[in-house]
């Protein structure tokens, strides 16, 4: 099969390295962002992941002519009713950084004890190609809130995200892109559209 192209549409470096990692075997030439620099990201208008992973896959796609893949993902903890979910980049603030983010979510959970810090990271992928053809899948990792941040690897909410499989007693952003690739929301999201982006490939003229 020829090589075709697939632009990663995030402007999150975090997501385009773990999605290009995953993805490496596929008889896939990746592209990102950065070789679009005149393309502003859209207004993510969505009232669900599905829909913010639909528009923002579009309108990539739409703007540059490529098949294009986009996530859509966020951080959702029960004892704040799902929030931050959809709002989770902008949590403490439109321009507001990683660490502004967790920051908040530390002192709304200050002083709750352990089976009171669940949390799960969701993922929802959509490939899209400007001839209005798409596939998506979605990706659940199961967790609690630390109590401090911990760990350099990742990005986001990675730092104060304690892992099941861990039994949480790492962060997140203790594990290397390669462990965190086996486990993490993204990383099922990715595995289940892999399975349906080879057949995909092949029905794209
Ligand atoms: P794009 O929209 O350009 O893809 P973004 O960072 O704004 O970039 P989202 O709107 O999907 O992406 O917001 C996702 C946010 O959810 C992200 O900025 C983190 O705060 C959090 N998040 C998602 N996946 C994460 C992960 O694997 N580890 C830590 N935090 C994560």
């Amino acid at each position: 099969m020829e090589n075709k192209i697939l632009l990663i549409g995030t402007t999150n470096k975090g997501k385009v390295r773990e999605i290009a990692e995953e993805l490496k075997e596929l008889p896939l030439i990746m592209k990102d962002l950065s070789e679009f620099p005149d393309i502003s990201p859209p207004e993510e208008t969505g009232k669900s992941f599905f829909e913010n992973a639909l528009l923002k896959a579009r309108y990539y796609a739409e703007k540059t002519g490529f098949l294009t893949l986009a996530d859509d993902s966020g951080l959702e903890v029960e004892a704040l009713g799902g929030a931050p979910g959809i709002y989770s980049s902008r949590f403490a603030g439109p321009s507001a950084t990683d660490e502004q983010n967790y920051t908040k979510l530390l002192n709304l959970l200050k002083g709750l004890p352990r089976e009171k810090r669940k949390a799960r990271f969701v993922c929802v992928m959509v490939c899209y190609h400007p001839s209005g053809q798409l596939i998506w899948s979605e990706g659940v990792w199961e967790g609690l809130i630390a109590e401090e941040p911990r760990g350099n690897y990742g990005f986001g909410y990675d730092p104060v995200f304690l892992v099941k499989e861990f039994n949480y007693e790492k962060t997140a952003g203790e594990l290397p892109l390669q462990v965190k690739n086996q486990l993490s929301h993204r990383a099922k999201a990715l595995k289940s559209l892999k399975e349906k982006l080879r057949d995909f490939l092949k029905e794209l003229k």
